[in-house]
């Protein structure tokens, strides 16, 4: 399928122990301020949280912009990162050793039997969640566009590590706190208790040779409603926010609001009653108000005006120190997982893949609606479209002068 120029999309390429990453961008309008510092600051992110194995010492992540940008602003044609692997060595034996026992959760033994070789490297260094390097740089665009053109937040976080689970509650007002909060934390969740019982799950894991998983949340605020669309099931925002969080490495559930709680609900207790605030016009609700957001920001696939809430699962890492019963793939004959340097818990580094992936998808369907070849076209599709949604009602057919801009 062609996918025309100025639709946002993006594509990633490269191996984990290849020369590099790469990341290609489409449909990013001319005079988007490409912020370096704020796309490295990300990645330096993705690099960190407690529990995090070998490799993050020995890269130190940041972008080369190749393409699509000049003097810092893009020009409205493809935009390329490169992100350079510091431990390269894909086409060295010895440094390289060929993996023949596959780690049960890993894309090992499936790659193997579908690429046609006993050698699970060739499958591993793509499947490996160093690939999200380059997707956190790509997706920063999406989440640059958002801010600069439609004052759109995201703040993405850790929720639980295994039965550690903070109970802060987030909303927008408290924002700069909670960003405050959870950059002090070393799992990147949102207060100090929890976060050292988040480590100390995560170090007695380690000692136990055994990986740990958990849950990340994100939140979008800023949008109104009718981002996405009803009118067919891939045009759907929660759909495609879904598809871009199960697109993470390890990441087995996606929910959006309740989630799986409303099926234990009554209806009256699962969605939230509307009501009008003429005074909140000009917030993202345009006034249409709700006691709670048990929608998670989303009906009928589009934005409502309330914050999207996301939350997604990532499962332990696959790769065990201890090792998993498995088979050698020469050899047929039962042997454990082979161990690569690995991380105990990443749980820290998939918030920021998360928050990345989402805005990302916000960004595109916010462009399917308003998108111009440039930002200020943009912005100014967006702004006219505000204001007649806040001139409602009137006929369509003949709308009243102070609607037509
Ligand atoms: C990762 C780099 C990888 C792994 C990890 C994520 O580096 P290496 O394999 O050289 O140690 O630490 O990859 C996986 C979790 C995986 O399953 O492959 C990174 O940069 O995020």
């Amino acid at each position: 399928m062609t996918i025309p120029s100025n639709r946002l999309s993006y594509q990633t390429a490269g191996e984990s122990h290849g020369p590099a990453l790469v990341a290609t961008i489409l449909g990013v309008p001319a005079g988007l301020t490409i912020d370096t510092q704020v796309i490295n600051a990300e990645l330096a992110r993705r690099q960190g949280g407690y529990g995090r194995g070998g490799r993050q010492k020995l890269e130190t992540d940041a972008i080369e912009i190749l393409t699509g940008v000049r003097r810092g602003v893009s020009i409205g044609a493809p935009i390329t990162f490169l992100v350079k692997n510091r431990d390269s060595r894909l086409d060295d034996l010895e440094r390289t050793p060929a993996v023949y026992r596959p780690r049960p959760g890993h894309a090992d033994l499936a790659g193997s039997i579908k690429w046609l070789t006993t050698d699970c490297r060739e499958t591993l260094e793509r499947a490996s969640a160093r690939e999200t390097a380059a997707r956190v740089a790509a997706c920063c665009v999406g989440r640059l566009m958002l801010k600069e053109i439609f004052g759109v937040e995201v703040f993405g976080f850790v929720r639980s590590i295994l039965d550690a689970q903070t109970k802060v509650e987030v909303s927008h007002d408290k924002l700069s706190e909670l960003i405050e909060a959870r950059n002090a934390s070393e799992t990147y969740t949102l207060d100090a208790a929890t976060t050292k019982r988040q480590c100390d799950i995560i170090r007695q894991t380690k000692a136990d040779k055994d990986t740990v998983g958990g849950d990340v949340e994100c939140h979008v605020f800023g949008c109104p409603p009718g981002i996405g669309s009803s009118m067919n099931w891939y045009d759907k925002l929660d759909a495609r926010i879904a598809y871009a969080v199960m697109g993470i490495q390890a990441f087995k559930a996606v929910q959006l609001g309740l989630g799986t709680q409303c099926s234990q609900r009554l209806g009256s207790q699962v969605h939230d009653p509307i009501e009008y605030d003429a005074s909140k016009i000009h917030e993202p609700s345009l006034g249409f108000v709700r006691s709670s957001n048990n929608a998670g920001g989303t009906e009928g696939g589009m934005t409502n005006g309330q914050p999207i809430v996301v939350t997604g699962t990532m499962k332990p890492i696959a790769t065990l120190l201890q090792g998993l019963p498995s088979v050698n793939l020469n050899t047929k004959q039962a042997q454990d997982s082979q161990y690569e340097r690995s991380d105990v818990c990443a749980v820290s580094a998939a918030s920021v893949v998360m928050e990345h992936v989402v805005a990302f998808e916000v960004a595109s369907a916010f462009m399917e609606k308003f998108g111009g070849d440039s930002v200020i076209e943009t912005r100014a599709n967006y702004e006219a479209f505000l204001d007649v949604a806040r001139a409602l009602p009137f006929d369509r057919t003949s709308p009243p002068d102070s609607v037509i801009t």
